[in-house]
């Protein structure tokens, strides 16, 4: 039995500069954690709710009612209780919110709690915190994830200037995490020095370090990446992928339509449109293709893609067991993104993901926006085996943070 003797939380900034929460838990032993939590800009309406104060501080993002309730409620809740593990955590967690969302509580206060005993629990039994993670799953795989890098950004994460909201890389000709970013840096400075030539001018870079040029149209974010790869000198297709997330939730119209740019398309002519790239380009995968309500034409999608690229979903799923049991039904999906934070307690991820694996699906462990300086995400990626792990661009401390994780684990271990 693990036994809790404090619990402490406090308002810090993200790399957005809006608040976030902190959280350290003691064991009874002494032993210590500190963890940070992330928070999203595009987020899916299903997500577990984060408590905002809602006032003129922060203009309504201070997180000052949530920290409170982790100090007071769940602090109190939890001092000198004992649990088996991390599920008896967080069921207690789950006991004491009551809600279906986290909203009485906060899924930020819950989620900070969560893994700042995960942190804690890896210490006292002298475990890196990805076999930690890893320990927590029936048959544990650790393994490095392959990245999905940003490159360009339009929609929540830049200035609208596309509907398109990411185009990410997946640098693929280095054996290593190591050589696979060197890569990308080379294809990061092509494309910066292509963005600074065409508009004279140097690209502003987005929430997530990505470049945020005022491309015209969203084809031109992959038509520029497919340049910025031959300029760097690599073979699109053997030696680099592409992938989007288009986030379309964020440009459905009430009528059900998608605004893509100029051009107003049905939810089949926006499924062509995928699909001309994924025949144009060497997508991975197409994530967050239609919006998150828009269940008719994911299936529509997913059978168009086929089995040229993988259609991930984000916000259709929010990390939800029960949305994603209806994605498996419905044959709506073949990829999972991951985002702990969506639904508030490492049980009710790893639920998610499992049942993602019972499907056959792949898995991507995914940052938000928002992020901070913490690196448990790479722990996670690795301990629960992700096919890819999505971090944002190769700048910015808050994204270096995993990256650098990353690349320690990988000396340190002998890890596939
Ligand atoms: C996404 C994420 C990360 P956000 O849409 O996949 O890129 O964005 O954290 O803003 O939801
Ligand atoms: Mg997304």
């Amino acid at each position: 039995m693990i036994k809790i003797k404090t619990v402490d939380a406090w308002e810090i900034l993200d790399s957005r500069g809006r608040p976030t929460i902190a959280a350290a838990l003691c064991l009874n032993d002494d032993t210590c954690a500190v963890v940070s939590i992330p928070s999203g800009a595009s987020t899916g309406r299903a997500e577990a709710k984060e408590l905002r104060d809602g006032e003129k501080r922060f203009r309504g993002l201070g997180c000052h009612q949530a920290v409170t309730n982790l100090r007071e409620r769940i602090a109190a809740a939890l001092r000198n209780e004992s649990f088996d593990g991390q599920e008896a955590l967080d069921a207690r967690l789950l006991e004491l919110d009551g809600t279906s969302d986290k909203s009485r509580l906060g899924a930020n206060a819950i989620l900070a709690v969560s893994l700042a005993f995960a942190r804690a629990s890896a210490a006292r039994q002298h475990l890196e915190l990805f076999e930690y993670f890893a320990s927590l799953l029936p048959s544990p795989s650790p393994r490095l994830p392959e990245l999905t890098i940003n490159l360009f950004s339009g929609g929540k994460h830049a200035f609208g200037q596309v509907a398109i909201q990411d185009v990410l890389v997946l640098p693929r000709s280095g054996s290593s995490i190591s050589a696979n970013l060197a890569q990308m840096y080379d294809i990061y400075q092509e494309a910066a020095a292509i963005i600074r030539k065409r508009y004279a001018a140097p690209a502003l870079t987005a929430d997530e370090g990505g470049l945020a040029p005022p491309f015209a149209k969203s084809s031109e974010m992959l038509d520029t990446a497919a340049e910025a790869v031959n300029a760097a000198g690599y073979e699109l297709g053997s030696e680099v992928a592409l992938a989007i997330d288009a986030a379309a939730s964020h440009f459905v119209t009430a009528d059900g339509k998608y605004r893509l740019d100029d051009q107003i398309l049905s939810p089949s002519d926006l499924i062509d449109t995928f699909y001309s790239w994924a025949e144009r380009y060497p997508l991975v995968s197409v994530e967050d293709g239609l919006a998150e309500e828009d269940w008719n034409h994911w299936p529509v999608l997913r059978q168009k893609l086929g089995d040229r690229c993988l259609t991930l979903a984000d916000d259709l799923t929010c990390t939800n067991p029960a949305r994603i049991q209806q994605a498996i039904d419905t044959a709506a999906a073949n990829a999972l993104l991951l985002k702990v934070n969506q639904i508030g307690t490492l049980t009710e991820a790893k639920q998610a993901y499992l049942l993602a694996r019972s499907a056959g699906w792949r898995v991507s462990i995914s940052a938000r926006s928002g992020e901070t300086e913490d690196n448990w995400l790479a722990d996670l990626a690795v301990g629960w085996g992700g096919d890819f792990i999505k971090i944002g661009s190769i700048t910015q401390s808050e994204r270096l943070a995993k990256y650098n994780r990353l690349l320690q684990i990988e000396h340190t271990r002998s890890l596939g």
